[in-house]
């Protein structure tokens, strides 16, 4: 089950994306809009969540997978040791703009220090 949002789209194959993993309950692709390098987004297939806020408990499992997806990915793609940054952007003031819970995988750099 995926929501009507661009991501909902990208699942059900509706729109296109440059797919680098995916898996029974994640799907990863690459960024329209990449802000390192390396941009990746890891997203939960099956649920419907729009931000970090509305994880259950239940559902809290999905966060580590989508981490634990990301980092695979970045041995798999040999930048781990380098190093990479992960992201979780969560409403308005952190610039969420698609209501699909989401980790940005950013990497191929140095990459500078953000929050400001
Ligand atoms: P956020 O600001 O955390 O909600 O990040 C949403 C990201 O999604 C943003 O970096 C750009 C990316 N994005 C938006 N629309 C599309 C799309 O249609 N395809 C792909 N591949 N990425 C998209």
């Amino acid at each position: 089950m995926s929501e009507d949002t661009l991501f909902g789209k990208i699942i059900r194959r509706e729109i296109p994306a440059t797919i680098v993993y995916e898996d029974d309950e994640v799907l990863a692709f690459k960024d329209i809009a990449p802000q390192a390098p390396v941009h990746v987004l890891f997203i939960p297939k099956n649920e419907a969540i729009p931000t970090l806020d509305d994880v259950q408990p239940s559902q809290a499992h999905l966060i580590g997978k989508l981490a634990l997806a990301a980092a695979a990915y970045a041995r798999r793609e040999g930048f781990a040791q380098d190093g990479y940054r992960i992201v979780m952007n969560c409403r308005e003031h952190a610039g969420q703009t698609v209501f699909h819970i989401h980790l940005h995988l950013l990497a191929g750099a140095p990459l500078g220090h953000f929050g400001t």
